[in-house]
């Protein structure tokens, strides 16, 4: 059995959850957040058995997709330690992370 965490844009979490839901894979979405660029995103936690990874990984695929996203410069009051660039950086966010781990499952 497999853990699969994928980290995912808002904007596909509709799309991905309905298709996986569609095909009965079990999952658990967590509201979360970027530390790069601080936006909200969304993770999801799907248990499965091996040979399911590349369908996981397949759906994933067709539903996510790449944007270009800004991390904008300093703002007025910007919190200390934080990193914030002089001039806006552009950056490729996506598809989707995927992280498959090991994992077993128990229903208590
Ligand atoms: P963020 O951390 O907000 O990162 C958004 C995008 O910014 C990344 O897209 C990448 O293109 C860029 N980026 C991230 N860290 C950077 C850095 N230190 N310097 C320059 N550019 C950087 P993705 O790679 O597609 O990642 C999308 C989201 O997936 C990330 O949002 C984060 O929530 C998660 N993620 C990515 N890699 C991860 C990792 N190794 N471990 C845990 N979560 C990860």
């Amino acid at each position: 059995m497999k853990l699969i965490i994928l980290v995912i844009q808002r904007q596909d979490e509709q799309a991905l959850v309905r298709a996986l839901t569609e095909q009965r894979f079990g999952l658990t979405r967590i509201s979360s957040q970027g530390g790069f660029l601080r936006e909200g995103n969304t993770t999801l936690l799907l248990a499965v058995e091996d040979h399911q990874v590349d369908e996981v990984v397949n759906v994933t695929r067709r539903h996510c997709h790449t944007r270009t996203k800004f991390l904008a410069p300093l703002p007025p009051v910007a919190e200390s330690g934080e990193f914030y660039p002089v001039t806006p950086i552009e950056v490729q966010v996506g598809g989707a992370t995927v992280f498959v781990l090991d994992g077993s499952q128990m229903r208590l």
